[in-house]
């Protein structure tokens, strides 16, 4: 086979050298003292080698195109290892596979020794490393720009079944092998101070600002490494080092910087990941981060866009940035002073240029999630953008008032300052009135901004509001991680279904071939045997893996609702103790999820799973049918062994809240079944796959807000159904707890008493019921091998090559620069 890519250069006792060259010079170990780690480190320093030469080869080869790039802004990128991944990229896995056995070492284990870097806390960050891959594997120009966090999302552990959590140094003492430096590339940014009024050149009045301190940003590239091509994008991360010594001068002219500074010396930028998924916090600490990250990243399109000889009047022509959610959009206001003060252009011209550079996705309905910053902290920390953003705001009200004339209802609703005690800065209204496409992440998501979120706004910009539907990369979510199904999936439909996964339609005709369904259900069942080896190693716990794997992989969220699947659980432990006549499949349900260290109840969640799984894990009487697993410290590498070892996929939040959900799609292309709710990406992939082919439950959006209309009570259900009182009652009691009665008691409160906000009881006979169908579907196996791999088969849509076509055609029109 001719290897494309990186492959076709490689050269196997060059690369040994280098290895070793690195185990010496880079890491000062001889081959006698050398340990895994030390090996793993000199492996990745090595191919670094190749992959940082082929990034500065793209870099100077787009630049010299005069192409169209895109900009992904993102606070997260929740990339994962990349020591394996981008070995199947460069087409190198089996060539270093056997370089490093000549070396006397197991790639496999080498690959262990990787931490993995955990610079984002969910599906948004997982999102942006998988638009990443996609776009590099298909070489529309890119760069990913985010921050380089000293410490990434806490890693987690449990202490009597209660979360812990303990800094995440992913970068250990060594650094990170893939990482490189870019001196050259190193940014001032300004903070605090005050606003002055100059003549400029021409003799008019020019506003500027005088920053009161200044920090710098350094600049580290990950290559993003092209599947099966000779591109690699950088993935930029900008790390704040201390600020230059202080300006005393300054200082003592304004009396509030003093105790600004104060706060600043209290940690670097760049220290910590806020650990919050879907939730905004609102801490002064997080906007010095945004603006950070968005003064390095303009600053660096602007250097880019001038290096390569283009006048600014043609930005828009040459860039677009993407803001991955509203935590990028202070972007907005920084490129308009850019433009107005530095370049001297005037409003206008600034606007039409910037207006058509960015885009913004949303990710969320949450409420809770849709960002504000006051308005005293965003004019104190950045006094000129505060300007700008009353300058843009007031603008749009004489647009709104010329669609909506004296209607100061709308005026109130669709303004970007939001009054009250405190003035609120609303970034998702900042973004839509300043972009030139806001995209939703899923069909059913994108119409819920359209009808409930921005509905005044669609109609004012008719086309803007659009949707994207979310994807994964096949390469990490099937080709690395599923090997086995891998090698099946290559007999049936060839080998270049990671770069076209639509490909993957050729094994439906398989679904009924017994034979085929024979080897797929034992290439699942190796993967369950592989999960179950990893639970029995680091957890001490048994499982059988002739049982259902039934998988929720998530942040811990009560939207998500592992509680409803913690209510089935213990109706599953009511019925097998309490009912002789029923039986069960066995089952093992498997979760992994961290939660916010803020978020009380979240927390309260995983205590609560923990003591069930001590208890049901151990119960004689349950005849080992139910077994409960809370992996901790969730992660993308135990992600990559979980997903390929699931039977079924739990996708279970309230309808109209899961925006999208990627994890969905990632499980039913490795063949789990989805149990869920028609929610975000459920629908789609409900679409695809066929409604025999997936269990769908509970109520549909309209039915929530209906509910909720009429006045929802819990208690209509819980004094309605005895199963779902039973599963609610043991928690009052120390069946799980022994000695201590009361210690889960706040979940059931909160869903009785607390008015069960994400109708948690509403949906319960529902889902039981389509858990009941599960049980019964699995036992037929031939039905559930047909079923699973007509999931692997008819997900193609779900690739993230598709969604970053989607975005490439409909917003950014980008062209392909193949290398
Ligand atoms: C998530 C959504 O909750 C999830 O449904 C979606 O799949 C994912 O983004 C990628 O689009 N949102 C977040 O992680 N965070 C925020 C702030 O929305």
């Amino acid at each position: 086979m001719t290897t494309r890519g990186q492959a076709q250069q490689f050269d196997k006792a060059l690369f040994k050298a280098s290895v070793e060259k690195h185990l010496l010079t880079t890491y000062a170990k001889t081959k006698e003292t050398a340990d895994a780690r030390s090996w793993y480190l000199a492996v990745g320093k090595a191919l670094a080698e190749i992959s940082t030469g082929s990034l500065l080869e793209t870099e100077k080869h787009v630049a010299e195109q005069n192409v169209r790039s895109v900009n992904y802004l993102s606070l997260e990128f929740l990339i994962g290892r990349l020591t394996g991944n981008n070995l199947i990229s460069m087409g190198l896995y089996d060539e270093v596979s056997a370089a490093v056995e000549e070396l006397g070492l197991n790639l496999t284990d080498l690959l262990e020794e990787e931490r993995d870097p955990a610079l984002g806390n969910g599906g948004l960050g997982r999102l942006a490393a998988c638009f990443m891959d996609s776009l590099a594997a298909q070489e529309f120009p890119a760069v990913g720009y985010g921050l380089h966090y000293e410490y990434g999302l806490f890693r987690q552990s449990f202490e009597d079944g209660h979360q812990v959590e303990t800094p995440d140094a992913w970068r250990g003492i060594e650094g990170y092998p893939w990482e490189v430096v870019r001196p050259e590339l190193a940014q001032s940014v300004g903070l605090f101070g005050h606003v002055e009024t100059q003549a400029n050149e021409k003799g008019e009045a020019q506003r500027r600002w005088v920053p009161a301190m200044n920090l710098e940003g350094v600049a580290w590239d990950l290559p993003i490494v092209g599947y099966d091509n000779k591109s690699v994008y950088p993935l930029r991360l900008w790390e704040c080092r201390s600020p230059a010594p202080f300006n005393l001068q300054r200082f003592n002219d304004g009396d509030y910087v003093g105790a600004q500074y104060g706060q600043l010396e209290a940690g670097n930028v760049t220290k910590v990941l806020y650990p919050n998924d879907n939730h905004d916090q609102g801490k002064m600490l997080r906007l010095m981060q945004q603006y950070f990250h968005c003064a390095c990243s303009v600053a660096d399109i602007l250097r880019r866009h001038a290096a390569a000889g283009h006048s600014i009047e043609d930005l828009a022509k040459l860039e677009t940035i993407q803001l991955n959610d509203t935590h990028p959009t202070i972007a907005i206001p920084e490129l308009m002073r850019i433009l107005i003060d530095e370049h001297q252009l005037g409003w206008d011209a600034a606007w039409a240029i910037s207006s058509k550079v960015f885009a913004y996705t949303n990710h969320t309905l949450l409420p809770e999630a849709l960002e504000t910053w006051s308005e005293k902290l965003i004019a104190d920390m950045l006094p000129r953008h505060m300007e700008i953003i009353f300058e843009i705001n007031h603008r749009f009200m004489l647009e709104v008032e010329a669609k909506w004339p004296g209607n100061n209802e709308v005026k109130r609703k669709l303004s970007i300052i939001q009054e009250g005690p405190q003035r609120m800065v609303r970034m998702a209204n900042l973004c839509v009135v300043s972009t030139y496409a806001v995209n939703g992440v899923a069909a059913l998501h994108s119409e819920l901004v359209k009808r409930d979120l921005f509905p005044e706004f669609n109609e004012l910009f008719p086309g803007r509001l659009q949707n994207v539907t979310n994807g994964v990369t096949p390469r990490r979510w099937l080709k690395f991680c599923n090997p086995g199904l891998t090698e099946l999936v290559n007999e049936k439909v060839g080998k270049d279904w990671p770069a076209n996964l639509d490909k993957l339609s050729g094994l439906a005709k398989f679904a009924e071939d017994k034979a085929f369904q024979k080897r797929y259900m034992a290439v699942k069942k190796d993967n369950k045997q592989r999960l179950a080896d990893w639970v029995l190693d680091n957890m001490d716990i048994e499982l059988d893996t002739n049982a259902i794997f039934d998988v929720q992989i998530k942040r811990l969220h009560e939207y998500k609702r592992q509680h409803l699947n913690l209510l089935h659980i213990l109706a599953l432990y009511h019925r097998l103790v309490n009912d002789p006549t029923f039986d069960m499949h066995p089952r093992v349900f498997i979760f992994a999820a961290k939660a916010a260290p803020g978020y009380a109840l979240a927390k309260d969640i995983i205590f609560a799973i923990n003591k069930v799984a001590e208890k049901v894990n151990n119960d004689p009487r349950l005849g080992g049918k139910l077994k409960v697993v809370f992996i901790p410290d969730y992660r993308v590498s135990l992600a990559e062994i979980i997903i390929p070892a699931a039977d079924v996929s739990e996708q279970i939040s309230t309808a109209g809240l899961e925006a999208s959900g990627t994890g969905n799609m990632k499980m039913a292309l490795n063949g789990a079944l989805t149990v869920g709710t028609m929610d975000g990406a459920n629908v789609e992939i409900r679409e695809e796959v066929g409604d025999e082919n997936i269990f769908i439950f509970g109520l549909l959006v309209d039915e929530v807000l209906k509910l909720k209309e009429e006045g929802y009570d819990p208690y209509r259900y819980y004094h309605a159904d005895s199963l779902l009182r039973a599963a609610l009652d043991v928690l009052d009691t120390d069946e799980f707890t022994p000695g201590n009665p009361g210690q889960l008691a706040a979940i059931r409160q909160n869903l009785l008493e607390g008015g069960d906000q994400y109708l948690v009881l509403a949906d319960f006979a529902d889902y039981v019921k389509a858990q009941a169908r599960i049980d019964a579907e699995y036992r037929d196996q031939a039905t559930w091998a047909r079923k699973a791999i007509l999931n692997t088969a008819l997900v193609g849509k779900f690739s993230s090559d598709r969604s970053i076509r989607d975005y490439v055609n409909n917003i950014w029109k980008l062209k392909a620069v193949k290398r």
